[in-house]
């Protein structure tokens, strides 16, 4: 199941999960591995960056329309069904699909090459500090559908005047040749909906309701109450799942449902030992258990969009997250990467799109610590801002800098947020420093904005214990983290924090910091096994 909840009814869907066969380009050997997964779980690939291609075969059981879903595929997909290219995908971790038209019933061949080698073809997976994996890592669906299907749907709560309404938006396809009347009917809380319309051939169109509801349970992180909006046709259903929330912000504050949240964060990577990036549903919700475990409210999913099932969980406990788009680190030269604009273009839009419902999802980030201090690199920030607001208003944007007091781009987001690392890299004082960036900031286009630290932490290998707590010792990530804490709950500049870094994860061995203590960044209050760290009981007393 790649959802928490049932999203059809009527529409037949059969998950293609499971083992496929495999062959690695360079290898001769015939493999077969576990969809979801990563090829490194594999002994023979566990650093092999390459080009791998897994296959299947596929039973149709009636001759229809298809459509394929695939959730992650790290980090080029090409596709081929029957040999036919239907699909080409940059990006591991946002979902695509393909529409596969009158397939006869009977058996036919799937094939998925997957590619994780890096190059200019590739500009926002590049050797960093975590590793682009390689396999098809999250799950695949292969769904019946007719002529005329429900694509997506896209709800909007909106709270006036002591009333809940929301703004439906379903969008439908007709990939037939012919015309199309149809009835569409909708359901969410009280209120149910039918609306008859045209659609023409091979043409797709957006329906649009705005109604009020009564008695609505908000959505909040104490009480994160959810309704099921199912939109349906002949032949075809989609149903999502959203709640009822605003989020606003002022000078200094976030607000839900107009009341003040202060976000205490962890940033999160999707790595677990030996399985890598294709996390089962057990591992994220264990995940989430530790976090809420810990005391925190929030998460960040670092540095890119998350798995779907992840974020359902989140919907399901209350707990806030700042999703961001795919981007770590770059210089402007990696910017001027012919493909960077579109690639990040493509990774916001499929973000948004996919989503868009979750009320647990309250910031929406882009391209951490980039060039943001130089003017070329400050307009990339604000195109990718200007996009965001084309899809979607009701959500405030961010970015994390590392830009201190050089930062171009903080005119951009709604909310200015910053890395810094006291006591790690930078200086001690973590409340000089603060102090010092805030004023700085009120000096730029970033004035009067609400301030998040996105990161901050040390480093921590698990099972070094020392008594003069050496810089890597658990001692000494403990007191790093213990004074940054108490600076950043006791200032009331500060609408958030999160902690660098959940869990400990891989990093490439070819990025310059590769010299990472077990090619891995240490930071985690837990190690990449889920096995926790001295500093964990220091931070949830500091979070309780
Ligand atoms: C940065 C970056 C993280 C990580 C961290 C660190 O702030 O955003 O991805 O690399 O530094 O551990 O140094």
């Amino acid at each position: 199941m790649n959802r928490s909840f049932e999203t059809h009814i009527i529409r037949e869907e059969k998950s293609l999960d499971g083992l496929w066969n495999f062959k690695m380009k360079g290898f001769e050997k015939n493999y077969t591995l576990p969809v979801p997964g990563c090829w490194e779980q594999h002994p023979d690939f566990i650093s092999h960056r390459g080009k791998g291609t897994y296959s299947k075969t596929v039973c149709v059981k009636k001759t229809s329309n298809l459509r394929l879903e695939f959730k992650g595929v790290s980090h080029t997909a090409d596709v081929y069904f029957d040999g036919k290219k239907i699909a080409h995908h940059y990006n591991a971790y946002t979902p695509f699909s393909a529409i596969l038209k009158n397939v006869t019933a009977g058996e036919h061949e799937l094939k998925v090459e997957a590619d994780n080698t890096f190059g200019e073809h590739s500009a926002l997976h590049i050797p960093n500090d975590y590793y682009t994996y390689g396999g098809i890592i999250r799950p695949v669906t292969m769904e019946y559908i007719p002529d005329v299907y429900i694509k997506h749907i896209h709800f909007t709560p909106l709270f006036e005047n002591g009333a809940w309404s929301g703004k439906t938006q379903v969008c439908i396809s007709n990939i037939s040749s012919c015309n199309k009347t149809i009835t569409l009917r909708t359901s969410l809380a009280d209120k149910v909906c039918e609306k008859t319309v045209e659609i023409g051939a091979d043409c797709e169109i957006i329906c649009e309701f705005e109604q009020i509801y009564t008695d609505i349970k908000p959505w909040s992180s104490s009480n994160p109450h959810l309704y099921l909006l199912k939109a349906e046709i002949d032949g075809d259903d989609l149903i999502e799942r959203v709640g009822f929330r605003t989020i606003s912000f002022d000078k200094t504050r976030l607000y839900i449902n107009g009341e003040s949240v202060f976000l205490k964060g962890v940033n999160r990577h999707e790595d677990f030992a030996s399985f890598g990036s294709a996390l089962s549903l057990q591992m994220h919700c264990t995940d989430l258990d530790l976090i809420e475990n810990l005391g925190a409210n929030a998460v960040r999913t670092s540095h890119y969009p998350n798995d779907e099932r992840f974020l359902d969980m989140c919907d399901e406990r209350g707990i806030f997250v700042w999703e961001e788009n795919h981007a770590r680190g770059l210089e402007l030269e990696q910017m001027q990467n012919p493909n960077f604009e579109r690639q990040c273009k493509d990774c916001i839009y499929e973000m948004i799109q996919n989503h868009y419902n979750h009320p647990s999802i309250i910031i929406w980030g882009i391209l951490n610590e980039c060039a943001s201090n130089t003017c070329e690199g400050a307009q990339m920030y604000k195109t990718q801002f200007e996009q965001i607001k084309t899809l979607d208003t009701s959500r405030p944007t961010s970015f994390a800098s590392n830009k201190r007091y050089t930062d171009l781009s903080l005119g951009y987001p709604d909310i200015v947020s910053y890395n810094i690392y006291c006591g790690w890299y930078h200086v001690n004082d973590s409340n000089a420093e603060l102090n010092r960036l805030y004023d700085w900031i009120q000096t730029t286009d970033g004035k009067d904005k609400p301030m998040i630290i996105s990161e901050f932490g040390a480093g921590g290998i698990y099972g070094y214990r020392d008594s003069a707590r050496a810089k890597w010792s658990e001692e000494r990530q403990m007191d790093i983290l213990e004074e940054n804490i108490n600076t950043y709950l006791n200032n009331n500049k500060l609408t958030g924090i999160f902690i660098w870094l959940f869990a400990d994860c891989r990093v490439d061995e070819s990025w310059s910091f590769g010299t990472r203590p077990k090619s891995q960044n240490n930071k985690g209050l837990f190690d990449i096994y889920r096995r926790e760290k001295l500093a964990l009981s220091k931070v949830k007393e500091l979070f309780k």
